[in-house]
């Protein structure tokens, strides 16, 4: 494949640039995750360098607002009350829990504050009492974003209306593969989610996991949904599973590194607009791993010492690694 296969000259319906692709064939895609590595970065940083500043990564910061006792049976997930774990169930934080840790994350350097709920779906007061906090964090001038579960019609609209910037809703993994993960909700309850947010003008947040036993056609026919979405995702996050003892994914064989570095590299190719996030599983990362994510393609992180229920590399950590890298965080 040559260096400028990601680009069409066909230009796209809606409100996308001119170029961007809605129609990638799982071939295509299976060809570009099979290029010689270096080939393949290079295609994926010369788009990258293109659309995005490739020293700055921008900084998000997540907050579990409600945690544990989900009703859904993600196997991944720590937050299941189907699976005995660590984690210890939560209410819903109050809003002045919630406005002092986003001043915190706002102090940090964060730029977008990210709140995130163990439910299948926001419902009555709960979901009430979320929108304030959206109104709350969005006051401080921050960025906002919620990963609430799936939304029914007339919910996106009232979020956005309190000052919602972005709706995290994953597609987790290819199609073929997503019943081997959940069995809850089906993957068309998800992209049912996704168009609601998308039509109520919310920027969407979308992505997956990668290292749940997945192959790497699964992984191609991940990226291959989310490109061939009328619009790309505005933000991408790219997890690598962080197996946690209980779940039925504990024990997972570990996905080579590479072929997570090679993910990003083919998102990139295949959107190259969206900002890629390097999510979970920082923790267990090379400071070498992450720089090669970074060239590959990522340009955002979640930063602070826990992500939901898991470690994440803390403030500290993350500051030598952006001093070693030359790398600013975006509005620092
Ligand atoms: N309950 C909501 C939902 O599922 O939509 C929101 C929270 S859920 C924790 C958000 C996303 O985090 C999941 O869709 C999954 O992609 C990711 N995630 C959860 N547990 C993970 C894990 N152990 N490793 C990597 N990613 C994980
Ligand atoms: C996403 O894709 N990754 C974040 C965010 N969206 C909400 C969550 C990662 C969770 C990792 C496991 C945990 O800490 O519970
Ligand atoms: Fe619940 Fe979300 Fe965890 Fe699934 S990923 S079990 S829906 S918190």
């Amino acid at each position: 494949m040559q260096a400028n296969a990601a680009i069409s000259n066909n230009s796209t319906t809606g409100a996308e640039a001119v170029g961007l692709r809605h129609d990638w064939s799982r071939d295509e895609i299976r060809a570009l995750f099979e290029l010689p590595f270096n080939d393949l970065l290079f295609q994926a940083h010369l788009l990258h360098r293109r659309h995005h500043n490739p020293n700055e990564v921008q900084k998000s910061t997540l907050l579990s607002i409600k945690t544990g006792s989900c009703s859904e049976d993600c196997s991944y997930c720590s937050q299941s009350a189907r699976y005995d774990t660590h984690v210890e169930a939560e209410r819903l934080l109050g809003l002045d829990e919630v406005i002092a840790s986003a001043m915190d994350a706002r102090r940090n350097g964060a730029t977008r504050f990210c709140m995130g709920a163990a439910w299948r779906s926001p419902k009555g007061r709960n979901f009430d009492r979320v929108v304030e906090m959206v109104r709350a964090v969005k006051g401080l001038g921050m960025e906002t974003c919620v990963t609430l579960g799936m939304l029914e019609d007339g919910q996106a609209e009232i979020l956005r209306d309190a000052g919602l910037d972005y709706y995290n809703h994953n597609i987790d993994t290819s199609p073929e593969y997503y019943g081997e993960v959940i069995t809850t909700r089906t993957f068309q309850d998800r992209l049912d989610t996704l168009e609601r947010v998308r039509s109520a003008g919310v920027n969407v947040c979308c992505g997956g996991i990668l290292g749940m036993g997945e192959t790497r056609d699964d992984r191609a026919g991940m990226l291959q949904t989310l490109a061939n979405l009328e619009s790309h995702p505005e933000s991408v996050p790219l997890n690598m599973l962080v197996q946690v003892e209980g779940t039925p994914m504990f024990g997972s064989d570990e996905l080579d590194p590479l072929e997570f570095v090679r993910t990003i590299a083919v998102a990139r190719i295949l959107m190259p607009e969206s900002t890629l996030r390097l999510s979970a599983g920082r923790e267990a990362m090379s400071d070498e791993l992450q720089a090669l994510c970074f060239f590959a393609g990522a340009g955002s992180i979640f930063s602070g010492a826990e992500l939901l229920t898991t470690p994440n590399p803390g403030e500290d950590a993350d500051d030598t690694l952006f001093n070693k890298l030359g790398l600013a965080a975006e509005g620092a």
